[in-house]
């Protein structure tokens, strides 16, 4: 039987909502996910991969939905064991279950087996309907370039210090990605772009998230080479951002917080681009060139409205 074959570039939770509608709008599709790292970090030794698992444990069934990462039923008796030990840092919590996920893909790294292989292995566990691959086996990470202040000299911090610890604030200098010019695509992830019967740039944050999937070297080449359809779906509705840490990341970035906006960031890209209703009229005006502008609901509310809008991005593909 003919499959069709989809490619998503996927950052965390609003990525993993869009992917849970997608297996169901197109339950016999084969999905392969490109994964975000560039949000990776090591905290108590252990590597942390807070996308790729938010992808893996949501279609896996064992996310915590409310919160959107991290494990369902959670516990906290190692985490308040590190508190007891004064084991900094203590600003990022990671639960009892999770923690399990860390200890074996560290153990595993530090045999020299390569992150695309580790995760692979950890979704055997949880089955996701997807194939999860990251977008590159080496080492890239986010880091933010605060301002200077009257007390201290410019200085930066990782990503998740910036966003967890420090809540998103201050506004930052710059973001830097450390490790991306030598960064390569990992195995399959060329071949995903190539090989498929669609490509979409899921509504994650268009800098943090996919801003560095599409910085690693080779994938915009790839990206304007494929034959396959390209559909963007906004992560603005209304002019705001869904998760508002994308707001501050935009403004900081100089690219405005709208849907004609981010698609300035894609448009040499994209065949389509879905956005609100709402934000439909402005986006066509601004004049996308050789961009089909959709105006769509785009709110992931439930199940319902996800798959909906999945749907939706197969019709601008020409799927359906
Ligand atoms: N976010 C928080 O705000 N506080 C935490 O303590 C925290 C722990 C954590 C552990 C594992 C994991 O996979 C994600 C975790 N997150 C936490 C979420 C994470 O910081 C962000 O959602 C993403 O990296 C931003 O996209």
């Amino acid at each position: 039987m003919f499959r069709v074959r989809i490619t998503v570039l996927a950052g965390g939770i609003g990525a993993a909502r869009f992917l849970t509608g997608l297996r169901r709008a197109e339950p016999q599709a084969d999905i392969t996910v490109i994964g975000n790292t560039a949000d990776d970090i090591t905290l108590h030794g252990l590597r942390v991969c807070p996308d790729l698992d938010t992808v893996m444990y949501t279609l896996g069934g064992g996310s915590h939905t409310e919160q959107g990462w991290g494990r369902s039923d959670e516990r906290f008796t190692v985490a308040e064991e590190f508190r007891a030990y004064g084991g900094e840092p203590t600003w990022f919590t990671l639960g009892d279950r999770d923690i399990a996920t860390h200890v074996i893909r560290t153990r595993l790294l530090g045999r020299g087996t390569p992150l695309s292989e580790i995760t692979d292995r950890l979704c055997q566990r949880w089955n996701p309907g997807v194939r999860l691959i990251p977008m590159t086996d080496d080492r890239v990470e986010t880091h933010v370039v605060l301002p200077e202040e009257e007390a201290s000299p410019a200085r930066a911090v990782h990503f998740q210090e910036w966003w967890v610890r420090l809540h998103g604030s201050p506004d930052p200098e710059r973001f830097e990605l450390i490790g991306i010019d030598s960064a390569r695509p990992a195995p399959g992830v060329l071949d995903a772009l190539t090989d498929t019967d669609a490509v979409v740039i899921a509504p994650s944050n268009p800098v943090v998230s996919v801003g560095p999937i599409l910085a690693v070297p080779g994938m915009r080449a790839a990206l304007r080479a494929t034959s396959a359809p390209i559909v963007g779906i906004s992560p603005i509705i209304g002019g705001r951002a869904v998760r508002g840490m994308a707001e501050t990341c935009l403004r900081v970035s100089g690219v405005a917080v709208t849907a004609a906006g981010v698609a300035g960031l894609y448009a040499d890209l994209l065949t389509a681009w879905l956005v609100a209703p709402a934000d439909e009229a402005d986006t066509v005006a601004a004049g996308l060139s050789g961009v089909r502008v959709v105006g769509v609901p785009l709110l992931m509310s439930d199940a319902d409205s996800s798959a909906a809008l999945a749907g939706d991005a197969l019709v601008a593909a020409g799927l359906r």
